[in-house]
């Protein structure tokens, strides 16, 4: 009973999702978005771009002194990646779960990254961390704003029952 309130309660949101550059060589682009689509989250942003440098670095600044950081920054910019806004109830959270855990030796069966990687350095996607983090990340990579997409099967979808 209290999940389902909270569950009812759970305020819109939207995150930030990348398809790494491993995801997109690996032709992993379909699959993943297959299963936030499937599920019902409302697709706001979607795009197929290059990074530059510069913004991997402000994307992973909280990161900056990690000894791994030259290597995460090489890793996002060694080829085009997905990034994709998603709407919908605690999403963050959720799409958090939907990713599994950052290292894939730890992620569960069934996660993204449990079901389609290995290396905790090419863990084929980016999910963000808290609501906070979300808007900083949306500002970052969709400084030209979200699509306002379909409010009408919006309202279909995240109907509260009763
Ligand atoms: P997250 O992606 O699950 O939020 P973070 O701790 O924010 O994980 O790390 C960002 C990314 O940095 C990870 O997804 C992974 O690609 C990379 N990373 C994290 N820890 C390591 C490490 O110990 N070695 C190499 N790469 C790492
Ligand atoms: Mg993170």
């Amino acid at each position: 009973l209290s999940t389902a309130r909270s569950a009812s309660t759970a305020t819109m949101e939207t995150t930030y999702i990348m398809i790494k550059p491993d995801g997109v060589q690996r032709n992993l682009v379909a699959p993943i978005l297959e299963r936030f689509l499937a599920k019902g989250y409302i697709l706001r942003g979607l795009k197929f771009m290059n990074v530059s440098k510069s913004l991997a670095e402000t994307h992973y600044s909280d990161l900056s002194a990690k000894p791994f950081f030259g290597a995460l920054v090489d890793y996002i910019i060694s080829g085009p990646v997905v990034a994709i806004a998603l709407e919908g109830k605690d999403v963050v959270a959720q799409a958090r779960k939907l990713i599994g855990a950052t290292n894939p030796l730890a992620s569960a069966p069934g996660t993204i990254r449990g079901d389609y990687s290995i290396e905790i350095g090419r863990n084929v996607i980016h999910g963000s961390d808290s609501v906070e983090n979300a808007t900083k990340e949306l500002a970052l990579w969709f400084s030209e704003g979200l699509v306002d997409n379909n409010p009408v099967l919006r309202s279909q979808t995240f109907a509260d029952r009763p």
